[in-house]
Parts: C-alpha cells; sequence; structure tokens
C-alpha cells in the first residue's frame, strides 16, 4: 500500500518538476515533496507502524525516490541558472570589436584665434610680434610711458601694485618701450621702419560688468621711422578691422588722451551687439571703445632712446577682449574666462 503511494508520489513529483516554468514554482514543488513537512516526510512518519521487514523495504524506497527527486531538482535548478545566464549574456551584449569613439578634438579659445589672425595678419605686412612680461615695473609701465609718478594719468588704470615698485601690467604699452630698446636702434639705422605689435594679458583694479574685466587682453600696435603720419596709423587700423570683421565697420575717431602720445585718439566702433541704440556691452551709448591710438609723444621716443628730431611715430592699444566680443556678438564679457565649455564649444 505504501509501496504504490510511494511510486505515484514519486511520478507524480518528476512530472511537476519538469513541468515547473519558473524557480518560484520549482522551490513551491521541492517544498510540498521534500519539505520537513512535505509528502515523503509524511510516508516516513507512517513507517514507524510497519513491522521492521516491510519498513526496511520502504525506508529502501523512499532514500531511492528522495535521491531521484533531489536529482531531477537540481537539473531544473541548473537549466534556469543557464537560461538566465544566457538571457543576461543576450541583454549586456557589447561589440568588443567596435572602434572606439574617440577624443573630441578641442578647439582653441576665441581670443587666440583672433590673437593669431593679427599675429598673421602683421607679420604678412613685415612686423614683428613681441612679448612682454606681466609682472612689470613700474618705470615701463608708467615712467617711460611719460607718466610720472605724480601724474594724475596714473588714475585712469587702477593698478595692482606689487612689491618693489613691480605692478602687474595695466597695460600692453610697456612693450612699446621694450621694443623700442630691443629693436628700434638697428633696425633704423639701416633704414627699416620698426613695426611691431605686442599682444598679451593686462590687469586692472576694477569693477567687473559686462564689458570690464579685471584681467583681459589687449594688442599693442607700434610703428617708428621718418616721417610717419596719422595717415600711415589709420591706414594700419582699418587694415585691420576690415581683416577681423571682413567688412566696413562703422567707426568715429575722437581726440583722446593719453600721456604717451600727442595727440592721442580714441577710435570707437559702432556697437555690433545692439547696432546702435545701445545695450550693457556699449552702456547705452551705441559704440565701443576699442582702439585708443596717436602719434607717439617725442618724450617717449626720447625715453627710448631714439631721435625725436629724426624719428617719429604712432602707437595703438587695441581692446582685444572686446574686439572679440564685437566680432562674435558676445554679450557679456565675463563669458569669455568663466571657463564654461558650454560657451568655448561654439568656436
Ligand atoms: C590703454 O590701455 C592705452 N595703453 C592704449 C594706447 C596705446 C593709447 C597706445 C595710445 C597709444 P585704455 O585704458 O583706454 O588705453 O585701454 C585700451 C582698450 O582696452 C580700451 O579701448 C578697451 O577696449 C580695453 N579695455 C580697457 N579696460 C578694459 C576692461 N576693464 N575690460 C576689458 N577691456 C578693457
Amino acid at each position: 500500500m505504501l509501496e504504490s503511494q510511494l511510486e505515484s508520489l514519486s511520478r507524480d513529483a518528476q512530472a511537476r518538476i519538469a513541468a515547473a516554468l519558473t524557480p518560484d514554482a520549482l522551490e513551491a514543488v521541492r517544498v510540498e515533496v521534500l519539505g520537513r513537512k512535505g509528502a515523503l516526510a509524511e510516508i516516513s512518519r507512517g513507517m514507524g507502524k510497519l513491522p521492521p521487514d516491510e519498513k526496511k523495504v520502504i525506508g529502501k524506497l523512499l532514500n531511492e525516490a528522495k535521491t531521484q527527486l533531489e536529482a531531477a531538482l537540481e537539473a531544473r535548478q541548473n537549466s534556469f541558472a543557464a537560461a538566465a545566464l544566457s538571457a543576461r549574456l543576450d541583454a549586456e551584449w557589447l561589440d568588443v570589436t567596435l572602434p572606439a569613439p574617440g577624443v573630441r578634438p578641442g578647439s582653441l579659445h576665441p581670443l587666440t584665434q583672433i590673437q593669431q589672425e593679427l599675429e598673421d595678419l602683421f607679420t604678412s605686412m613685415g612686423a614683428a610680434v613681441l612679448d612682454g612680461p606681466e609682472v612689470e615695473t613700474e618705470y615701463n609701465n608708467f615712467d617711460a610711458l611719460n607718466i610720472p609718478a605724480d601724474h594724475p594719468a596714473r588714475d585712469m588704470q587702477d593698478t595692482f601694485w606689487l612689491e618693489d615698485n613691480y605692478v602687474l601690467r595695466t597695460h600692453t604699452s610697456p612693450v612699446q618701450v621694450r621694443g623700442m630698446a630691443k629693436l628700434g636702434p638697428e633696425l633704423l639705422e639701416h633704414g627699416t621702419p620698426l613695426l611691431m605689435i605686442a599682444p598679451g594679458r593686462v590687469f586692472r583694479n576694477e569693477e567687473v560688468d559686462p564689458s570690464h574685466e579685471h584681467t583681459f587682453y589687449q594688442l599693442e600696435g607700434m610703428m617708428v621711422d621718418k616721417n610717419v603720419s596719422i595717415a600711415h596709423m589709420l591706414f594700419f587700423m582699418k587694415t585691420l578691422l576690415t581683416h577681423i570683421f571682413k567688412r566696413e565697420v562703422t567707426v568715429r575717431l575722437r581726440p583722446g588722451y593719453f600721456p604717451f602720445v600727442e595727440p592721442g585718439f580714441e577710435l570707437d566702433i559702432q556697437c555690433l551687439i545692439c547696432g546702435g541704440p545701445g545695450c550693457p556691452v556699449c552702456k547705452q551709448s551705441g559704440w565701443v571703445e576699442l582702439l585708443p591710438c596717436g602719434l607717439v609723444n617725442p618724450n617717449v621716443l626720447r625715453m627710448g632712446g631714439l631721435d625725436p628730431e629724426v624719428y617719429g611715430g604712432f602707437a595703438f592699444g587695441l581692446g582685444l577682449t572686446r574686439l572679440v566680443m564685437m566680432r562674435y556678438a558676445i554679450d557679456d564679457i565675463r563669458h569669455l574666462q568663466g571657463g564654461d565649455l558650454r560657451f568655448l564649444r561654439q568656436f
């Protein structure tokens, strides 16, 4: 009686194991058949009442059934694990033969791009490109440019003073002094005009707003030769602007005071952000100060070791950062050094 009950239980359990479609369904079969309160345990408990001979036979059959069912359960469990693994492999498939995405190409900062364009333009016209230190002597930044210690023009440029009469240069004009000393005598003696530009970073203790930074870029230009006139100066400045804007831009020339030029001018450009009516960049005036300039003051030539009776020159100090703003219609100077990649990736 117990024998046939065991046989049909075993057959039935085998069929259910084979039919289980999920690990949960399989576990339910295991608990029902092999669990502590399961069907086999119940048969095992009923064996107590059997005579010893029969007990032995049933005990053996019970063990065999248990072993077979455990093996069947394990095999089915393994098949679930294999299926899960292969599903995972399908889901996480990766083609290791695909080419790598590569490094995203960077680009030059718009200031660098325009600086390089101007360097190319001026070297094509025979100019030297000079560099000067950002930490400059008080003498080169002011005195040699005809701005002695007690001169009110020092107040025009709010200066970061360092120790021992050094300053963070407030403009690129000290490179005029360095350029004259380094190149002037040799070139001029051989009848070659001194033509130079000096792009670079300058510093002022400024209140920062849409058109003013404490750290910005200028490009100094200078020519010294015999018979240099304002017409030469205007030629170079017009060539510069046409080269950068690739079209005629509206400019105005008005008197400007700088102790190192005489006469001095301010060349303003009509604001290309608003087109004239006024905006925060042009301080509602419609014009942007871009290119102060003038004929080199004789005192500066003298301090540069050149004879003002023989030589004359012009100089200009382009606001390079503002030029970049005008070319790309950048409406706030702070974007340029803000380091925001969303801004920089546009160039
Ligand atoms: C000068 O710095 C003179 N050295 C220029 C010069 C050179 C005159 C040679 C004559 C002969 P100024 O302080 O105006 O001048 O500055 C020159 C240009 O720099 C300005 O026209 C403007 O375009 C730019 N600039 C001045 N201050 C700032 C600032 N805080 N932020 C951005 N650009 C500025």
